[in-house]
């Protein structure tokens, strides 16, 4: 199974991936880095995730970082060790691609200048997590990256490492203005690292081979969103890999006819962390207004970084685009409680775009700027849906508005979440 985000990233895809992973023997992650953040609630105790994936928090289950993934050795040892101080097994089930590129420390430092100076320019910034994701990609489709492999060759290492730091100090000691580093500080902690993460590094594609030949169930668990994705998204304010459902496959080294289906994570409305259109969005500052509301009762904050995120309504002509990319089998709808005691509720069902409608999100980021949202509107509900279990739970506005829902994008909703913990989910299928 694959679960990805069918939004702008935060629907909740770690919550699911770990409630599902009681029927899974493993959990691979196939793109991103620890610009992701995943916050799970398991009896109460709130434990967030960047680049181990969610798989971790079940005992004995397999988790795999597939060589889609860029990984700063240095964030990886921490997030080990933040989760092993927490009582968990990390060390035993965790497998690194050794083909993942890596991102190292001027990754981090250009991703930063590069941010200050677009803002400074006034072609205004990406938002970027500043953990050094896009840099780190770039060397890697540029061919020049340092993979997790070159961490087990010192002499490799360290050549490959001069040749790319004078490349990266050139940009920053010059157009970027900003800081250049030194190779040895960079040096010597990489191999500090290396000796923690040897035992860890694997043969990720074969591995997932062997595991699903022995009839074993694997998740493939996506970071960010739909909208996101480099190619997909809302370019070019996007993260710089392929968030989509394809990419579980290429990102992990598995053929695609092994995944068999395709779970689409979606939020009952929308939010939006970092720059770009938003075509439902609601000023979320002031008290008493549907944005606020969203904004406070959802706890909209970036996990990594605790910007405030945008809110608004729902958007199903995005949605739409995102289920057609993904191929998605069926949804779960995410933090439906969240819009308990709203008196209306509304859907985007399509825009106006320069005087004419269409129906599905354009791939322009320009025109979509322009995109005036067309709104159904749905009566609220007053009872909470917080942690129900069941269909017949729900208020039947609350049903209702799901069904419709299910009509305006052509695609089952398979699973409703009605709170952060394991238990408050509905199945439907
Ligand atoms: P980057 O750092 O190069 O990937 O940033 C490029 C764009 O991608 C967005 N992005 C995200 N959007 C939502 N959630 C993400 N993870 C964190 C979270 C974000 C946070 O779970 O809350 O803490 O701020 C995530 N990661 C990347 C980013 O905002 C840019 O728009
Ligand atoms: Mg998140």
């Amino acid at each position: 199974m694959v679960v990805v985000g069918t939004q702008w990233g935060d629907e909740g895809k770690g919550k699911v991936v770990d409630w599902l992973t009681e029927h899974a023997q493993g959990v691979a992650r196939f793109q991103g880095g620890h610009n992701a953040g995943h916050t799970l609630v398991i009896r109460g105790v709130k434990t967030a995730l960047q680049l181990i994936p969610s798989g971790i928090m079940r005992d004995g289950v397999k988790c795999y970082i597939g060589n889609g993934v860029v990984v700063d050795p240095a964030h990886l040892v921490s997030e080990i060790a933040r989760l092993e101080k927490a009582g968990l097994d990390v060390r035993s089930r965790l497998f690194i691609s050794e083909s993942c590129p890596l991102i190292l420390p001027f990754h981090v430092e250009v991703d930063k200048a590069r941010e200050a100076l677009r803002e400074n320019s006034g072609a205004g910034k990406i938002g970027t997590t500043g953990k050094g994701i896009g840099p780190a990609y770039e060397d890697k489709v540029a061919r020049r990256a340092l993979r997790v492999q070159d961490l087990k060759h010192p002499d490799r290492f360290a050549k490959k490492l001069r040749d790319l730091l004078a490349l990266h100090n050139e940009a920053l000691g010059g157009y970027l203005k900003a800081s250049t580093l030194e190779f040895e500080p960079i040096f010597e902690q990489a191999m500090k690292l290396a000796e923690e993460l040897k035992p860890m590094m694997a043969d990720v594609g074969y591995m997932i081979h062997k595991s699903q030949a022995a009839g074993d169930n694997l998740l493939f668990e996506g970071a960010q969103g739909t909208l996101l994705d480099v190619d997909h998204g809302t370019y070019p304010f996007v993260t710089s890999s392929n968030c989509v459902a394809g990419n579980a496959a290429a990102g992990s080294g598995v053929g695609p006819h092994l995944l068999h289906y395709i779970l689409g994570i979606t939020k009952a409305y929308t939010t939006r962390v970092g720059s770009g259109p938003f075509p439902t969005e609601l000023p979320i500052d002031d008290e008493g207004t549907i944005g606020y509301h969203l904004s406070t009762v959802g706890q909209e904050r970036g996990t990594v970084t605790g910007r405030a995120r945008r809110c608004g309504w729902l958007d199903a002509a995005a949605l739409k685009r995102a289920i057609i990319i993904n191929g998605v089998t069926g949804l779960c709808i995410t933090k439906l409680d969240v819009l308990d005691g709203l008196s209306e509720i509304k859907v985007c069902v399509g825009y106006t775009l320069r005087g004419e409608p269409i129906d599905i999100l354009p791939l322009d980021a320009d025109d979509i700027q322009f995109c005036e949202p067309q709104y159904e509107t749905f009566p609220g509900w007053t009872q909470s849906t917080f942690g129900v279990t069941t269909w017949d739970g729900l208020p039947e506005n609350a049903r209702a508005y799901l069904k419709r829902v299910e009509e305006i994008i052509g695609a089952p909703i398979d699973m409703v979440s009605t709170g952060p913990d394991r238990d408050h989910t509905i199945l439907l299928r």
